[in-house]
C-alpha cells in the first residue's frame, strides 16, 4: 500500500499527556432515555452519560505538571497568601493592570464591577451581549445596548474581525444617551455569542480614542483576551512577527479595568479576577469583594487555585500552545465546512458553531432549533454541545418578550489539552450524520422557564 506524501507538514501539540481519564460510551436507548429525563437539556445531563463533553470551554481543560506542582505550594493563609501575591504579579506581567482583585469566577468580578459602577437608567454599550454580563448589568438597573458591527450578526459573513465595534453605532448610543449615562463601555475579546469571533487592534484603538473623548472608561471581558491576541497575529498587518504575549498587553493597555473568568485562557478549573488602573474603582471592589466573595487576597479561591492561575497565565500566551490550540477547533470546523454543513465563517477561538437556522430551515425560531439539534447530536453520538440561540438570550428585561436573535447556533466547545485529533473525528462524523436525517428533525416546545439564565435550568418536550 503505498500513502501519497503530504502537501505541507503537520503541527502538533506542545505536550504529551501523562494521565487519563476513562470516557463511556452508552447505547442509544440509553441516550435516548436521559435526553427525555434532562428536558432536551445539554446541561441538565449527567457528565457521566456524556462521551465526548463538549457543552463548554470553561472549567474543563486539562492543568500542566507544572500547574498541579503549584497546587502543593498554596499558602492557604486566610490572609496575605503568598499566591495572591504570584497572582497578582502575574497579571500585571502579562496583562498589564495595576491592581487586582480575585474572585471565584468570571460573574463574580462582573457583580462587583457591575454594582459600583451601574447606576439605574445606566446605558451600556458593548459588542454583542453575553448572559451572565448583561444580566448583572440589567440587576443594577442598566440597560445593554449592541454596537457590534452587523457582520456579526451574519453567520456566513467572513469578516476577520467580527467582533468589531461598529463606531457609528457606538457614536449614536453615546449622543442619545449622553456621556454621563454611559459608565463604561464593555467589550470582550473574542465575541462569545457571535461565534468566538475576534476584535481587532485597530478597533480597539479606535473604540479607546472615542470613549477618552468622551471621558467614558473601557472594560475588557479578557475571559478568551488571549485567543483574540493570537487572531491579531495571524490576521492584522504589522502583528506578524509579535508574539502573542505582547500583543495581548497591548490589547489591554487600550483598556481601563477588565474582568475575567480564567476558567477559559488561563487553564484552570476555577478562578477569576478584576484587575484595574483605576486606584478609586479598586478599593471599592477590594471593600465589596469581603462582602460576596472572601478577604480581598484570595476572593473565595483557595491559595492553590491562585497558584494555578499565576501558572496557567504564563502557559496560556505561550505561541506554540495557542496555536495548537485554536488549531484544533480549525481541524473541526474546517471537517464540517468542507462537507458542506453550515457553520459560522470564520471558525471561531474556543468553538465550532452550527448555523441551526440553517441545519433545520423547516423547524420555526420559535421551536428552538439549535436546542432540538444539540439534543440530537447528542442522541446519535453522546457528543455534548450547547444551544446558543433564542433559549440563551431570553426575555427583554422591561417588556418580558422573548428575544429571537438572528444567530441561533450550537456550540461545540473545544476544552484545552483534553481531546484529540481522533475525538475531533468522531465529534465531525456525528454532525454528519444528524446533517443527513435533518428533514425528520423536530422542534421543541418550553415547558418549564427559571426566571434567571433560564438556558441552565429550562426543561422542554417535542413540539407536536
Ligand atoms: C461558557 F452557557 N462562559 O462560555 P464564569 N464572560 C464570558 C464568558 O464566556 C463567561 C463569563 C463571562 C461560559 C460559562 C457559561 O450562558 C452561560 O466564570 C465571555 O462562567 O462566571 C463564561 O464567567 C462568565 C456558560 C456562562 C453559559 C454563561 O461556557
Amino acid at each position: 500500500m503505498s500513502y501519497p506524501k503530504p502537501s505541507r507538514r503537520s503541527w502538533a501539540e506542545p505536550w504529551k499527556i501523562k494521565m487519563v481519564e476513562p470516557i463511556r460510551m452508552t447505547t442509544l436507548p440509553e441516550r435516548q432515555k436521559f435526553l427525555i429525563e434532562a428536558g432536551y437539556n445539554t446541561f441538565l445531563l449527567r457528565s457521566e452519560d456524556v462521551y465526548i463533553d463538549l457543552l463548554t470551554d470553561s472549567g474543563t481543560s486539562a492543568m500542566s505538571d507544572r500547574q498541579w506542582a503549584g497546587i502543593m505550594l498554596g499558602d492557604e493563609a486566610y490572609a496575605g497568601s503568598r499566591n495572591f501575591y504570584n497572582l497578582w504579579e502575574a497579571v500585571t506581567q502579562y496583562y498589564g493592570y495595576k491592581y487586582l482583585v480575585p474572585t471565584h469566577q468570571g460573574r463574580a468580578a462582573e457583580h462587583i464591577l457591575s454594582r459600583i459602577m451601574i447606576h439605574p437608567g445606566d446605558v451600556i454599550p458593548g459588542n454583542m451581549y453575553f448572559t451572565t454580563t448583561r444580566l448583572h448589568q440589567e440587576l443594577a438597573g442598566g440597560t445593554f445596548v449592541d454596537v457590534i458591527i452587523d457582520e456579526a450578526h451574519d453567520p456566513a459573513n467572513p469578516h476577520p474581525f467580527k467582533g468589531n465595534v461598529d463606531l457609528a453605532k457606538l457614536q449614536r448610543v453615546i449622543d442619545r444617551a449622553g456621556p454621563g449615562k454611559i459608565p463604561y463601555v464593555s467589550i470582550a475579546g473574542t465575541v462569545n455569542m457571535a461565534g468566538g469571533q475576534p476584535q481587532s487592534m485597530e478597533n480597539m484603538c479606535a473604540v479607546r480614542e472615542l470613549c477618552q473623548a468622551h471621558d467614558i472608561p473601557v472594560v475588557l471581558d479578557a475571559t478568551r483576551a488571549v485567543e483574540n491576541a493570537y487572531f491579531i497575529q495571524q490576521r492584522e498587518p504589522g502583528y506578524e512577527a509579535k508574539k502573542v504575549a505582547e500583543i495581548l498587553k497591548e490589547y489591554c493597555s487600550y483598556t481601563d479595568t477588565c474582568t475575567m473568568s480564567a476558567k477559559k485562557d488561563t487553564l484552570v478549573n476555577i478562578g477569576g479576577w478584576l484587575a484595574t488602573n483605576d486606584q478609586g474603582l479598586f478599593e471599592e471592589a477590594r471593600n465589596l469583594v469581603v462582602v460576596y466573595e472572601g478577604l480581598h487576597t484570595y476572593g473565595g479561591l483557595a491559595g492553590r487555585d491562585m497558584e494555578a492561575m499565576a501558572r496557567g497565565i504564563a502557559e496560556s500566551v505561550e505561541d506554540d500552545h495557542i496555536r495548537t490550540r485554536i488549531g484544533q477547533v480549525e481541524y473541526l470546523g474546517n471537517h464540517l465546512a468542507d462537507w458542506g454543513i453550515p457553520i459560522v465563517q470564520p471558525i471561531g477561538g474556543h468553538a465550532v458553531f452550527l448555523d441551526a437556522k440553517a441545519y433545520y430551515p423547516h423547524i420555526p425560531q420559535s421551536q428552538y432549533p439549535a436546542q432540538a439539534l444539540a439534543g440530537d447530536i447528542y442522541t446519535d453520538s453522546g457528543v455534548r454541545t450547547m444551544e446558543r440561540g433564542a433559549v440563551s438570550a431570553g426575555r427583554d428585561a422591561k417588556t418580558g418578550e422573548e428575544h429571537f436573535p438572528k444567530l441561533e447556533l450550537v456550540r461545540l466547545t473545544i476544552p484545552r489539552r483534553v481531546y484529540t485529533q481522533a475525538h475531533m473525528d468522531v465529534v465531525a462524523e456525528s454532525v454528519l450524520e444528524v446533517y443527513e436525517r435533518r428533514e425528520h428533525a423536530r422542534g421543541l416546545r418550553m415547558v418549564y422557564e427559571p426566571k434567571y439564565l433560564r438556558f441552565f435550568q429550562a426543561r422542554f418536550e417535542r413540539a407536536s
